[in-house]
């Protein structure tokens, strides 16, 4: 029987490559320097997409493609792939959730910890022969006792605030309402700038998309202020980075830890400039373990599809 063709939007690791090549054609868009042609060259016979979190798959390319039956998302987040496109055509959507989870957290809580205790100047300062010429850095500031806001209580937000809770943080959070379930001493705030008012630090875990688009604007990063910590772990299109910009710039936000940008990996080179920022190349989830699993999970998605099998992880 002849493998189903596949268009792969990204690159994987080795280990997913064979495996995803053992059952599948794959045909690498990535590397395509005309993409336009490489997709109408083989546009009858693509059957699946393989993509990750940030990169999709939009009209234009789901039009593209009279055959395409599933999108496997290398990722939690579906927001690059227009699910209204999808859905129209019984196109089905496959994502990443869970095994990601728990690394995006621990990641987060790192920036924080960094961030906070100057973790990344520290290193430079020692590396640089600055410490034994110039003495000792400036103090930093304390994590454990203060307050924390988690604007998105979901999978990642709670393992963010579990992990919190455990440096004997304050925690708070907003979502669409209330979650049932959660410890009684996590308050819920339904307001964005008020829950940014009370907090120290911001983690924002909420998912991307047209409904979340630039909920992190001008006002919370003014509520959360000059010794305000934003940790971004989710998608750049949650915060107005225009005004993120401007927060620190002018030093109305004391500091962002972020391992998310419009338009990455080419950020905006205004955050070069600053040193009051911690930049990550989009890398919360990027551990061994979780990125095996999650492609395992792409391969697993699509190998059930073209098996006539339920999906493992369906978006729609
Ligand atoms: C990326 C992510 O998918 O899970 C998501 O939504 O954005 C990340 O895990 C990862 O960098 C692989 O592209």
């Amino acid at each position: 029987m002849s493998k189903p063709d596949i268009l792969q939007i990204g690159p994987y690791p080795a280990w997913d490559v064979e495996a995803l090549e053992a059952r599948f054609t794959m045909h690498r868009y990535f590397e395509a320097d005309d993409k336009a042609a490489f997709v109408r060259e083989r546009a009858d016979r693509i059957r699946g997409i393989a993509t990750r979190g940030e990169l999709g798959a939009g009209r234009d390319l789901i039009d593209a493609l009279p055959n395409l039956e599933v999108i496997a998302v290398y990722g939690v987040g579906y927001d690059a792939v227009d699910i209204a496109a999808a859905k129209a055509r019984g196109i089905r959507v496959t994502n990443t959730p869970d095994v990601l989870t728990k690394d995006v957290a621990d990641f987060g809580v790192a920036m924080m910890l960094a961030a906070s205790r100057g973790i990344v100047p520290g290193e430079a300062w020692v590396r640089s022969g600055s410490w034994a010429a110039q003495g000792l850095l400036p103090l930093k500031t304390r994590v454990h006792g203060k307050a924390v806001g988690i604007l998105g209580m979901g999978r990642i937000g709670h393992e963010v605030a579990r992990r919190c809770a455990a440096f004997d943080m304050d925690i708070a959070y907003t979502d669409l309402a209330p979650r049932d379930g959660l410890p009684t001493d996590w308050t819920f705030v339904s307001d964005p700038v008020a829950l940014a008012q009370r907090a120290d630090v911001l983690f924002v875990t909420l998912t991307g998309g047209a409904a979340t688009r630039g909920i992190v604007g001008r006002d919370v990063l003014h509520a959360l202020g000059p010794s305000g910590l934003l940790v971004n772990i989710a998608r750049a299109s949650t915060v107005d980075e225009g005004a993120l910009l401007e927060a620190l710039e002018t030093k109305a936000l004391g500091f962002a830890a972020l391992d998310v940008f419009e338009n990455e990996p080419n950020l905006d080179p205004r955050f070069l400039t600053l040193d009051s920022v911690l930049l990550q190349p989009h890398q919360a989830s990027g551990t061994v373990e979780t990125r095996k699993a999650m492609g395992k999970l792409v391969h697993d998605n699509l190998a059930a599809h073209f098996a006539g099998q339920p999906l493992l992880t369906p978006v729609i």
